[in-house]
């Protein structure tokens, strides 16, 4: 069985240098928040899987071509004959401002459907993440991703859920009804500042949503403050790491680094500030080059951002 199982759907995405509605070239890529996560921590040497549907076009090949090099197993993914594999655009409009377009509606990914994680889930892993991103795909996406967090809660499989909302895909009250009974599956639970009522009441401060979701059984709060680094919520304290200082050049798929090195730190037995460290050492390489996941570390890299000192740590 793989060290982490993740589920969600895979895309292509498109990027441009520029506005997309002065045209000129596009570079394709491999996105996606759970594949992301999936990607970052095979490239430090544990076993990840990533499960989900792809369409039985050129795109879906190459979404497993991609991961297949990045060393994820895709034994468990579906290929769907009628539906495509959806698209992104990624836009830079400015220089640090980048904006998407999603081209997933009716995609072979938000077909996603219970049976289509059975045998991935009967296999087993030390760990399913799971993000916000799949329930708001489709009904039967919804029910899919819930599916997979009672099955894993069910067989001691310790899940962890990153809200990641977007609101291009649904509203916020929306999502607060489907991830609010998805977070008491969790042991860990990952939100920026302001998705962390989405798992709590409307307009709830952070330590209400904390300690609702510790009484639910959650073991761990990781609140995402982008450059100010993150503070973890642990039954024994509160701790607070920063960020590493690099030249921030492409911001898309930090989140996801930051679960990768998180997740990679606990599979190693790392105490909670090692966890810290690495989450914030792998947000620190994400942002420093562009694309989601392209300059994310293999173990021996890890080291090279040594001396970009995190903050101090209370
Ligand atoms: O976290 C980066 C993701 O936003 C990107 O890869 C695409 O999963 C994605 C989404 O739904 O936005």
């Amino acid at each position: 069985a793989p060290d982490l199982l993740t589920v969600g759907e895979a895309l292509v995405s498109l990027r441009s240098a520029g506005p997309l509605a002065a045209g000129g070239p596009l570079t394709m890529h491999l996105a996606g928040a759970e594949s992301n996560v999936a990607v970052g921590v095979a490239r430090l040497g544990h076993r990840a899987a990533w499960a989900g549907r792809v369409g039985a076009d050129e795109f879906g090949e190459y979404v497993l071509r991609q991961l297949r090099a990045e060393g994820v197993a895709v034994d468990g993914v579906s290929r769907d004959p009628d539906r495509p594999t959806g698209l992104m655009f990624l836009e830079r409009r400015t220089a640090d401002l980048t904006r998407v377009q999603y081209h997933r509606a009716g995609s072979a990914g938000s077909a996603l459907d219970v049976e289509d994680l059975r045998a991935p889930l009967t296999a087993g892993a030390r760990m399913l993440h799971l993000t916000g991103i799949t329930p708001a795909l489709s009904d039967t996406a919804r029910a899919a991703t819930r599916w997979a967090a009672e099955a894993a809660a069910g067989a001691g499989i310790p899940v962890c859920l990153d809200v990641n909302h977007r609101a291009r895909l649904w509203s916020r009250a929306a999502a607060r009804e489907a991830l609010t009974p998805l977070a008491g599956y969790a042991s860990i639970v990952i939100a920026s500042t302001d998705e962390l009522d989405l798992v709590g009441d409307p307009g709830a401060d952070e330590s209400t949503v904390v300690a609702e979701l510790f009484r639910r059984g959650v073991d761990t709060v990781l609140v995402k403050l982008g450059a100010d680094g993150a503070r973890a919520h642990a039954r024994d304290g509160v701790r607070h790491t920063g960020a590493l200082t690099v030249t921030a050049v492409d911001t898309v798929g930090a989140g996801d680094a930051f679960t990768a090195g998180y997740l990679s730190g606990w599979f190693d037995g790392l105490d909670l500030a090692g966890r810290l460290r690495r989450a914030a050492t792998l947000g620190a390489f994400a942002v420093s080059s562009p694309g989601d996941w392209e300059g994310l570390p293999r173990r021996a890299e890890l080291s090279l951002l040594d001396g970009h000192e995190a903050g101090s740590v209370i």
